[in-house]
């Protein structure tokens, strides 16, 4: 039998399991497996500025590829701390990651040694595993369950805490005859499906309410298969936007409090029945269930069991795989077509609320609206692009007003929403998949929190575009504390002493960006926004580093948001002409 040690031999399971990436950075406990990582030479690794940073990259890059395991490493005590965010990001969304720490010797752990945390008691409530491992030879199990937990059922994240004296010692273990333990997915049966399709088709007014778990499930294809076959209008999660192309004749638009579009809201409130998949009603999709659910019938398809009834009682649930139940969907449509009902006339009245229920983006005031910095990037980027974004006013009014034709291709922490998410996400993103253009959008402040990672993008080449909306403001703190009557510790504003040509807006972006090693550019004007856009491709193009585009905003502008989804308040006047809202992917009915 081979011999090796705990740290090789988890190394060895890592390149079995398919991993060939890891971000991360060293410290004293963990220099054991990063040796292994060495001897082994397969696994390439990026140097985050920030261990929290890490964590995001390894999200990142779980979330932009079916099949993808993100993997993050850092030494023991702080970290581990600094990576629960990206553990509870993780979770939150259903993204499986694996993070990696060392730890004080077993010997030591109760002696408050250096570094020594119990990081698995920590992390316990965020993963599917946290486990501080204690003897030697139980490592290879750990990460053999590791990757059975992470790949089933609910896809979720794992820590496993590595002693330094449990990683350096000798265990056998034969990597050539290690085999990774069946994955666990509940699957629908076709009594189940035949019986959710027997609702559906007694419905009037049917929709989808296509959730993550399509796009986690990689079955976006079946669900665009079945919704056709059905003539059924989908409705996106903020989490499975882009299972459907935007300019998909059945794409109803997004419902919810914030990240909604007015005819996506329209349409749920009209409609008589949904079904929902793979999605967990989001209180920031639902609102008052009162409104959500009033004269509708519900059906929710969901991996995992306990998720059937957590926030209502559907009037049918099925435990389900979402590819498992979309093949069984699509198999028992296809038997009863020519007997499914008429829906032509429902499906014109959601296209019809799609053509006349928009919001402006067209204003052409300095300093610029955040509107029309949406419209600009509609313009310059095309459907191949991947936007990855996190939360503020900016990735609010994104939602509203950016288009998205492919799933994966709007990357956002959606239910945790960390502050500083977007620059390490867009960079582990970037690292999965380098041939599809990657555009990060941030607030300022958002931006500001880990603004550090850019060195990362620079030192490792990982070109994409950043879009920088600065109002100098927690613009979306400061939109919800007027119904406090205050705005109050959320301006970003000051008179840089070395950069008074800003006017008040505080940081010199431009300036930390180039000298963080990337290419950076400043739009005060709403001409200049798409020639810098241009211009930032052409940047990323010839020196493969990250590109900011810093848009100088108005500090107020408030955007659409409500209490409840039929009460919405709008700010800013709405479209009455095309030229209103010019990039809709609907043109406006005027
Ligand atoms: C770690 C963390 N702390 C606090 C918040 C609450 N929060 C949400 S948005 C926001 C302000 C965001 O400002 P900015 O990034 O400039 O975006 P804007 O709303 O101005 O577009 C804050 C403080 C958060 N989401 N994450
Ligand atoms: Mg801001």
């Amino acid at each position: 039998m081979p011999r090796m040690t705990a740290a090789d031999a988890a190394v060895a399971i890592l390149r079995r399991e398919g991993v060939t990436h890891a971000f991360g950075l060293p410290g004293a406990a963990i220099n054991p497996f990063y040796a292994a990582m060495r001897r082994d030479g397969g696994i390439t690794h990026t140097l985050a500025r920030h261990v929290e940073g890490a964590s995001h990259m390894a999200e990142g890059y779980t979330r932009a590829r079916a099949g993808n395991i993100g993997v993050c490493v850092g030494t023991s005590g702080p970290a581990g701390t600094d990576m629960i965010t990206g553990l509870y990001s993780a979770s939150a969304d259903s993204i499986p990651i694996l993070c990696i720490t060392g730890q004080a010797p077993v010997a030591r752990l109760h002696k408050e040694d250096f570094q020594a945390v119990d990081i698995a008691a920590i992390a316990g409530p965020l993963t599917k595993m946290a486990m501080t491992v204690l003897e030697p030879a139980q490592v290879p199990g750990a990460f053999q369950q590791a990757f059975h937990l992470m790949r089933s059922g609910r896809p979720g994240p794992v820590l496993i805490d590595l002693p330094f004296d449990v990683q350096l010692a000798e265990i056998d273990f034969d990597p050539d005859t290690y085999q990774p333990l069946p994955v666990y997915k509940p699957a629908a049966t076709r009594a189940q499906i035949a019986k959710a399709l027997d609702m559906l088709a007694a419905a009037e007014r049917p929709i989808i309410v296509a959730g993550g778990g399509i796009i986690n499930a990689d079955a976006a294809d079946l669900l665009v298969e079945f919704a056709e076959l059905t003539d059924t209008p989908v409705v996106p999660t903020l989490m499975g936007w882009g299972a459907l192309p935007d300019d998909h004749r059945l794409m109803a638009g997004m419902a919810g409090l914030q990240t909604a579009h007015r005819y996506g809201n329209a349409t749920l409130l009209a409609s008589d029945f949904v079904l929902g998949i793979g999605n967990r009603w989001a209180n920031r999709h639902t609102g008052g269930l009162g409104v959500y659910r009033a004269g509708r019938t519900f059906v929710h398809v969901d991996i995992e069991p306990t998720q059937i009834g957590r926030v209502f009682a559907p009037d049918y649930g099925i435990v389900s795989d979402a590819r498992a139940a979309l093949e069984l969907f699509v198999e028992v449509a296809r038997e009863r077509e020519g007997r499914l009902p008429d829906r032509a006339a429902w499906v014109e009245q959601c296209r019809h609320r799609r053509a006349t229920m928009q919001r402006r983006t067209h204003f052409d005031d300095v300093p610029v609206k955040p509107q029309r910095v949406y419209e600009e990037m509609n313009r310059a980027f095309g459907p191949e692009t991947r936007y990855v974004s996190t939360i503020g006013l900016s990735q609010i009014a994104a939602a509203q007003f950016l288009h998205v034709y492919r799933p994966r291709h709007w990357i956002n922490a959606g239910q945790a929403g960390p502050l500083g998410w977007t620059t390490p996400a867009a960079l582990g993103v970037c690292v999965a998949d380098p041939d599809t253009p990657v555009v990060a959008l941030s607030g300022d402040y958002d931006f500001q929190f880990m603004i550090e990672e850019l060195a990362v993008g620079a030192q490792f080449n990982l070109p994409y575009v950043h879009v920088l909306v600065n109002n100098a403001y927690l613009g979306l703190i400061r939109q919800s504390q007027r119904g406090f009557d205050m705005d109050y510790c959320v301006q970003l504003s000051f008179d840089n002493v070395n950069a008074p040509e800003l006017g008040g807006y505080g940081v010199d972006h431009v300036k930390v960006a180039e000298g963080l090693g990337c290419k950076a550019l400043r739009v005060t004007e709403p001409a200049g926004i798409g020639p810098a856009l241009e211009e930032a491709k052409k940047l990323m193009a010839e020196y493969r580093v990250p590109v900011v585009v810093e848009v100088i905003l108005e500090r107020v502008t408030n955007i659409s948001m409500g209490t409840e989804l039929d009460n919405v308040t709008e700010f800013e006047d709405l479209a009455e002409r095309r030229e209103d809202a010019p990039t809709a992917v609907v043109a406006l009915l005027d």
